[in-house]
């Protein structure tokens, strides 16, 4: 069994190393950040993560996960897990994965393993990682043995993904691949693919990307429908019969640490990505389509009120980075609206967060941002008691038309062009 260092015990980091340490290996989460590594030690995790507490705890208690603030100069495996932030400028900021880098170069020995598994711009292994490990006087591709492994685990489902799906293994050499496989079959069950370094980052910015590029395409199609008359909703499941194509579902726009940055760090580094580009433009914006549908739908913004309903960046997690709704909000209130929120899952990520028949008295129009399991039985009578006036706007085709008109309110749908 192989001794692991899991650098970044966040969203990524500690999901992983809580799977190595489940399988018996000794695993040292290594992380700057004091809050996270105390809660750590004590079996608690600071995330919202289907099944992760539970198995935090359990390895924990066991002594096969422990967590510091200073980088472990004992173990085999570097797994590098840290944040790769977007600029303002829409560059990539790769300090995290320098500062790891340079961590753990005091600490490798003849034999040990560095991973890289945070999404990274082409070419980081290759031109950032490896002139620092060089400094280790090591041997690199011999006496140290590098490679990016991307993560490609689904918030929400992380644990089942961790275990079940393919993974890429990009190595600087074959001795390289090889070893990293061996480390990730003692938690994989899906197939291993081997491949080189820069390979595998350009796959996993190319598969957020796929996915980017398809979203924007639907957004494009809810924007058109609202133009055209047309209800986007049944164009995409009258469409998706054909065998050969499958959109998928326009919304506020697209969150989360993931797909609303990688796309960015291709369009930094290849004048070529265009389509790339502007398919990101087309996502970013979408939280002011849906402002001006808001403010077309109550007549005007300032002064008046809007609830918004659900604020992560999607369902049933209480992740809010780059969350569409933020901005949203962020716009709506900058324009002299008084906005009240309410998200079961956010709890203090958002101020003022307030209970699901609370936060809708007074205000002019409710927008279901995010479809959370706890807005799906709602009483909509209750719902829209107490409201100035009774408008929902939907944008994700979540409620039922005849049920909200059942309680006397109008029902607006995000691409719905027919009324
Ligand atoms: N969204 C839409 N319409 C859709 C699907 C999604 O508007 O039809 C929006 C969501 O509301 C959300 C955003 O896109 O705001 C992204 O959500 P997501 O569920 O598609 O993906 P993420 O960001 O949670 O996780 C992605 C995954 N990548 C792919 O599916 C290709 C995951 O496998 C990666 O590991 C993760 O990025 C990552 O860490 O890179």
């Amino acid at each position: 069994m192989k001794s692991i260092c899991v650098i970044g015990i966040g969203y990524v980091g500690l999901p992983t190393a809580a799977m190595f340490a489940s399988k018996g290996h000794r695993v040292v989460g290594y992380d700057l950040n004091e809050k996270a590594v105390n809660a750590l030690n004590k079996g608690e995790i600071i995330i919202e993560e289907p099944g992760l507490g539970d198995l935090v705890k359990d390895v924990v208690k066991k002594g096969f996960l422990t967590a510091q603030t200073t980088c472990p100069d004992d173990c085999d495996v570097y797994i590098i897990a840290v944040p790769t932030p977007i600029n303002p400028d829409k560059t990539a900021d790769m300090r995290f994965v320098e500062s790891a880098t340079r961590a753990v170069v005091p600490c490798v020995r003849k034999g040990c393993i560095v991973i890289l598994e945070s999404t990274s711009p082409p070419r980081t292994v290759e031109d950032l990682m490896l002139p620092i490990l060089k400094e280790s006087g090591l041997e690199i591709g011999e006496e140290l043995l590098v490679a990016h492994s991307p993560e490609r685990i689904l918030p929400g489902r992380v644990i089942e993904e961790l275990r079940t799906n393919s993974r890429i293994v990009g190595g600087i050499n074959e001795k390289s691949s090889v070893a990293v496989k061996e480390v990730y079959e003692s938690i994989v069950e899906g197939e291993i693919l081997l491949t080189t370094s820069t390979t595998a980052e350009m796959c996993k910015l190319m598969e957020n990307t796929f996915r980017d590029v398809n979203i924007a395409l639907a957004n494009e199609l809810a924007k058109m429908s609202e133009e055209l008359g047309v209800n986007a909703w049944d164009v995409i499941r009258m469409a998706n019969y054909h065998p050969r194509v499958n959109i998928l579902s326009p919304g506020p726009g697209v969150g989360g640490h993931c797909i609303a940055l990688d796309p960015w760090f291709l369009v930094e580094k290849s004048k070529n990505a265009k389509l790339i580009h502007q398919s990101r433009l087309n996502n970013d914006s979408m939280p002011e389509f849906v402002k001006d549908k808001i403010e077309k739908i109550i007549g005007g913004l300032n002064g008046k009120s809007v609830a918004i309903y659900g604020v992560t960046y999607k369902p049933n997690i209480d992740d809010v980075r780059e969350s569409p709704i933020m901005h949203l909000m962020d716009m709506l209130k900058g324009a002299g609206v008084n906005v009240s929120v309410c998200d079961p899952h956010a709890g203090e990520k958002v101020a003022g967060n307030k209970g699901i028949y609370d936060a809708s008295e007074g205000c002019d129009i409710l927008v279901l941002g995010v479809n959370h399991n706890e807005f799906k039985d709602v009483d909509f009578a209750k719902l829209t008691a107490k409201m100035n006036a009774k408008n929902i706007l939907d944008t994700r085709n979540f409620w039922k038309k005849t049920d909200v008109e059942a309680a006397g309110a109008k029902y607006y749908l995000l691409g719905d062009g027919t009324r």
